[in-house]
């Protein structure tokens, strides 16, 4: 049996960062959205595989089609895999969450965290860890932006989401301890013995 640990998040938010300087996987990041294109699977222990997925939304030169096609596979992977997904880890960038959902919202969208929280929620039949990335760049934001990010998760009433959201910066390393430990817990209670086994420290 194939298990995995998902990471998803809108192009740029850092998920391949946040995989690097976490698990010490030798993934690519890159300063322009649409780094990684493709669903792209490390093995973590036994039976237990990380998955760094594409940026959920616009990315760099890319065509709405492509855009699209990506979305659709990304969502495909979520729905087709469900039972397979142990944990799954929804990447964001903190510096800007109340900017860019209020300029969404503004025009008549729903910010694609948010809707990527909730599909993940109703897929997976249990809350996603939430990152908040890039913490290092909000500056005096952050505690605004951070607490509107758990005003507007606690609105989906998402199952055992009391201690869900993660303030981290892949950058300084900040919180990436407390993260990892998380993960390794979840992971744990879903039976993955030694769910890092594979990874160097
Ligand atoms: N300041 C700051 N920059 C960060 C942080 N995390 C990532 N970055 C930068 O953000 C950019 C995107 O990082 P990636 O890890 O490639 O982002 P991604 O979510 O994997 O992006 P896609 O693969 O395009 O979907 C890079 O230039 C990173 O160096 C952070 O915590 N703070
Ligand atoms: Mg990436």
């Amino acid at each position: 049996m194939r298990e995995y640990l998902v990471f998803t998040g809108r192009p740029n938010a850092g998920k391949s960062s946040i995989i690097k300087e976490t698990f010490g996987v030798d993934v690519s990041t890159g300063k322009r959205p649409g780094t990684t294109r493709q669903i792209s699977e490390y093995p973590m222990s036994r039976g237990l595989f990380l998955v760094d997925m594409p940026g959920y939304g616009r990315i760099l030169k890319a065509s709405k089609a492509t855009e699209g096609r990506i979305k659709d596979r990304i969502i495909d992977f979520l729905e087709n895999n469900a039972e397979k997904i142990a944990l799954a880890v929804h990447v964001l960038d903190a510096s800007t969450f109340i900017e860019v959902t209020q300029r969404l919202e503004r025009k008549g969208f729903r910010s694609l965290d948010l809707e990527m929280i909730k599909l993940l929620a109703d897929v997976l039949r249990e809350s996603p860890l939430v990152v908040a990335n890039k913490i290092d760049k909000a500056g005096n934001q952050l505690e605004d932006n951070v607490f509107e990010l758990r005003n507007r998760v606690a609105e989906f009433n998402l199952p055992a989401c009391n201690n869900c959201i993660f303030p981290v910066s892949a950058k300084t390393g900040e919180g990436l301890g407390t993260l990892k430990n998380e993960i390794h817990k979840r992971l744990v209670n879903k039976g993955h013995r030694i769910p890092f086994d594979f990874l160097k420290d």
